[in-house]
């Protein structure tokens, strides 16, 4: 039986369960999968059987529930995977402060974008002041990681690690909300979803059959 059983969301509309998940396959961890549809009567109920907060993702690792997004990120690399950090100590530290810093910000894109992973499209929708605001800052931080640490890889610090798990959702938000992008944030949002596991994602959320007038979860 498999020890490691990731309890996730809907994957077209879950973002949290998205990050753990894609930290998890990019760790090349087999693990079982609990999808619980949200916004259901019996939502609520079926994740407090998995997750003390009541929220989804959950990892449970034999007698370990291990819930919070980034925090399963932070286990999974404790405990398989130190390669989902930056190996340097200065380039770990910036990057745990911007996974940090997705993880508790970026609330007016998170209100107004919800992630949506299907083929829909929603050009120009959700566009505020307060989200051009967060938008500038995703960028910067997008350009000054991919200048000083990306020369290794695709990706933010080059190979993949947890930052990347956490702007995934984010890089799936500027497809369905047609986010313009400069060429160097175009060819890392590119990156992101040539990745083999985020297409098994996306394969995944098309087949699933819920659809929520309105969601932001
Ligand atoms: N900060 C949490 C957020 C978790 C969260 O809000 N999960 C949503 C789904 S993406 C949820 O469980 N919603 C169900 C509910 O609130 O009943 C994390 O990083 O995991």
């Amino acid at each position: 039986m498999t020890k490691l059983t990731l309890v996730i969301g809907n994957k077209n509309y879950s973002s949290w369960s998205l990050r753990a998940w894609l930290a998890m396959k990019q760790a090349g961890l087999e693990f079982a999968e609990v999808r619980i549809p949200l916004d259901s009567p019996t939502t609520h109920e079926e994740i407090r059987r998995y997750s003390p907060s009541g929220k989804v993702p959950v990892l449970i690792d034999g007698d370990l529930k291990v819930w919070e997004s980034l925090a399963i990120c932070e286990y999974v690399a404790d405990r398989y995977a130190h390669h989902l950090w930056p190996a340097d100590v200065a380039q770990r530290a910036i990057a745990r402060s911007i996974s940090a810093e997705v993880h508790g910000g970026f609330q007016n894109m998170r209100q107004n974008m919800p992630m949506d992973c299907r083929r829909h499209r929603y050009p120009g929708a959700g566009m505020t002041p307060g989200v051009e605001a967060e938008l500038d800052r995703i960028f910067a931080i997008w350009r000054e990681c991919r200048e000083k640490f990306g020369t290794g890889g695709d990706m933010l610090f080059g190979k993949f690690t947890v930052v990347d798990a956490m702007f995934a959702p984010v890089v799936m938000r500027f497809v369905t909300y047609d986010v313009k992008l400069d060429s160097s944030a175009k060819d890392y949002a590119d990156a992101i979803l040539a990745l083999p596991a985020i297409q098994e994602w996306v394969a995944a959320a098309c087949s699933e059959s819920e659809s929520f007038a309105h969601f932001n979860v």
